[in-house]
């Protein structure tokens, strides 16, 4: 069947994201591949403010498998979210030593932890999720988590921004870990009045003709509260995709299609 996919922000809600996948012919209704040689990327935040994180990144570390014998492809990008977590388990409540008023723990309560996610964390989850992209290149789409310039603060290209996060993360050093999610917790680079320059700027620096991104529900560029009927933002003067309709706060699981202009199949979110 072909075609290139890309989903974001799941936020422990696998129900919906197994519904989403099945109604678009990605898998069956138990979340088994069915994609063929489709392309699936995931943006990121599979944890943290829904009942089943673990079970999210379950689902992408089982499809990564089942999709490549298929011939195709299901990958998964790191959001800020995944290092919360990930911090939140090495460090806890230690402080941060250039700003003790904060630490990781304190701060993932604040960005709706769910303890079962720290408690379940396996070292086949961390040693899968200290492994994985943050960024990519793919048919002139450039797929990130978070709508921030702050990737090129590690590099100027895309497989050198990877190889150093992914390198910072098998470091112990809580200051440097500490850094990694606050360039990735910020937003709206390219919703500015300099928006389309900016994103313009990115896209000629690392390649592509539009960015893809979640972490900010589209609700808020647009105006007005999250539906569930949202629809994927394209902002920047055309340059840049949000894809995160808000699925903690009622909004619909927004897959869409990147090879093909055909609109996302929506699913209303039953799972809460
Ligand atoms: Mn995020």
């Amino acid at each position: 069947m072909g075609g290139l996919y890309a989903v974001s922000d799941i936020h422990g809600h696998l129900e919906v994201l197994v519904a989403t996948l099945h109604a678009n012919g990605l898998t069956d209704a138990d979340g088994h591949w069915t994609g063929g040689d489709a392309r699936l990327w995931f943006l990121g935040d599979y944890v943290d403010r829904g009942p089943d994180g673990l079970a999210v990144i379950e689902l992408a570390m089982r499809l990564e498998d089942e999709a490549a014998a298929a011939g195709g492809s299901a990958t998964a990008l790191l959001g800020n979210h995944e290092i919360l977590l990930l911090g939140t388990q090495r460090y806890g409540e230690t402080e941060i030593p250039s700003d003790p008023r904060f630490n990781f723990a304190v701060n993932w309560i604040h960005n709706g932890g769910v303890i079962t996610d720290l408690e379940g964390l396996t070292e086949e989850h961390l040693d899968w999720l200290t492994t994985r992209d943050v960024i990519a290149s793919v048919d002139g789409h450039l797929l990130m988590h978070s709508d921030t310039t702050g990737y090129l603060l590690w590099a100027d290209e895309v497989d050198q921004i990877n190889a150093a996060v992914r390198a910072e993360l098998h470091m112990p050093d809580l200051e440097t870990w500490w850094e990694a999610w606050t360039r990735l917790t910020h937003r709206y680079a390219f919703s500015g009045e300099d928006g389309h320059e900016v994103a313009r700027t990115m896209l000629a620096t690392l390649g592509g003709n539009d960015i893809v991104h979640g972490h900010t529900i589209g609700a808020t560029l647009r105006g007005g509260g999250v539906t569930a009927h949202d629809e994927p933002v394209r902002y920047a003067g055309g340059l840049v995709l949000d894809i995160d309709g808000g699925i903690y706060l009622g909004g619909p699981c927004q897959l869409v299609r990147l090879d093909t202009q055909e609109p996302p199949g929506l699913v209303p979110d039953g799972s809460r």
